[in-house]
C-alpha cells in the first residue's frame, strides 16, 4: 500500500465548532514556515490554500439534541473526507492541519477509505468518543471517534460516515480528562488506551511500542496519526481550546511521532487544534513553533 510518498499534501483547515471567527491555527502554522521546512526534509509540497468552507447560517443548523451546529459539521468534516481520501489514493501523504478535532471524522474516513485496513493512533488529553446520548457538551469534536466506530443512536445528518473503524485498530495516548460515560464506552467496546498514568509508568518508549503491538502487531497496516496538541502538557502547547494539565512533555510528544515515522507505515496525519485566539502572541508562537515541529518529526525529521 505504501507508495514511499514523495509528496504531501496540506489540506488546511481553518475550522472551529462553535464558530468564533475563524480558526488561524492551519494558518499560522503555514505562515511560521511549514511548507519550506518540509520541503527542506525532501518532500515535494503540495499546498493549494487553505479549504474554504461553506457558511451555514445558525438559524439554518439548529441544535439536534444537543449537539451543536451538526450541519455545518457534517458537511465541513464531509469535504474533507473527500480531500484526504482523494490526496491518499494517489499515493500523498495527507497532512491535515486544524481546527478542530470533529474534523478527524473526515479524515480519517478518507483514509480508511483509501486504505481499509489503517490503525488509528489518536493522541490528545481526551477521548473524543462520546455518543449523541453520552456527551454533556454537544460539541462535536468530542464525539469523532463515536462516529467513525458506529456507536450511538444514528443522525441522519451525518449518514455520509460509513462505520469504518473497527474497535481494535484504534489506541490512544496521552488521555487524562475522559468523561465517566467515555469511560464505559472505551471499555465495553475494548479500546485500549494509554492514559497519562501508563506514560508515567512504563514511560514513553514502552508505552508507544505496546501502543504498535495492539493496533498493528506484524506492524505491516496502514497507520493513521490524529494528534491533538492539548495532548501535551499546556507548558508546552498552551494555545488551545481545551488545555489540560498533566500532559505530554516536548520530548514525549515528539518522541511519538519519530516512532511512527520509524515504522515506515505513515499513510495520514492530522495535526489539530493548535488555536491562536486563545492566547498572548508568546504563548501563540510556542504553539504554532511545536505544531510545525511535530509534523516534521511525524514526516522523518530526525536528532541526527
Ligand atoms: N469530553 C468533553 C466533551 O465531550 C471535552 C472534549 C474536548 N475535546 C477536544 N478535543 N477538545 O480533544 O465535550
Ligand atoms: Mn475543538
Ligand atoms: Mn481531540
Ligand atoms: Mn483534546
Amino acid at each position: 500500500f505504501l507508495p514511499s510518498p514523495l509528496t504531501v499534501a496540506i489540506v488546511g483547515c481553518p475550522f472551529r465548532c462553535p464558530r468564533v471567527g475563524v480558526d488561524q491555527g492551519p494558518i499560522h502554522m503555514v505562515e511560521a514556515g511549514l511548507i519550506k521546512q518540509l520541503a527542506e526534509l525532501g518532500w515535494t509540497v503540495k499546498f493549494d490554500g487553505h479549504h474554504q468552507f461553506e457558511e451555514v447560517n445558525a438559524i439554518d443548523d439548529p441544535p439536534i439534541g444537543i449537539l451543536k451546529n451538526p450541519r455545518l459539521v457534517s458537511r465541513v468534516t464531509q469535504a474533507v473526507a473527500e480531500a484526504v481520501g482523494g490526496h491518499a489514493k494517489k499515493g500523498e501523504l495527507p497532512v491535515t492541519l486544524g481546527g478542530d478535532h470533529s474534523l478527524a471524522m473526515g479524515t480519517i474516513s478518507g483514509t480508511l477509505d483509501a486504505h481499509p485496513e489503517a490503525c488509528v493512533i489518536w493522541i490528545d488529553a481526551h477521548a473524543d468518543i462520546n455518543t449523541a446520548e453520552s456527551t454533556d457538551s454537544g460539541n462535536i469534536h468530542g464525539m469523532p471517534v463515536s462516529f467513525l466506530l458506529g456507536l450511538g443512536s444514528k443522525i441522519p445528518e451525518f449518514s455520509w460516515v460509513k462505520p469504518a473503524l473497527k474497535p481494535e485498530r484504534i489506541v490512544y495516548i496521552g488521555l487524562r480528562d475522559v468523561d465517566a460515560g467515555e469511560k464505559r464506552i472505551l471499555k465495553e467496546n475494548n479500546i485500549k488506551a494509554f492514559s497519562m498514568h501508563e506514560v508515567d509508568k512504563y514511560g514513553i518508549g514502552k508505552v508507544v511500542e505496546m501502543a504498535l503491538d495492539h493496533v498493528n502487531p506484524d506492524r505491516k497496516l496502514p497507520i493513521h496519526l490524529s494528534f491533538d496538541v492539548d495532548a501535551l502538557d499546556p507548558s508546552v502547547a498552551p494555545s488551545t481550546g481545551t488545555p489540560v494539565r498533566g500532559g505530554l512533555t516536548f520530548r514525549e510528544g515528539h518522541y511519538i511521532c519519530e516512532a511512527i515515522w520509524e515504522t515506515g507505515l505513515l499513510v495520514a496525519l492530522d495535526l489539530m487544534e493548535v488555536n491562536p485566539s486563545l492566547a498572548d502572541p508568546e504563548s501563540v508562537k510556542q504553539t504554532v513553533t511545536v505544531g510545525c515541529s511535530l509534523v516534521r518529526s511525524a514526516l522523518g525529521e530526525t536528532l541526527l
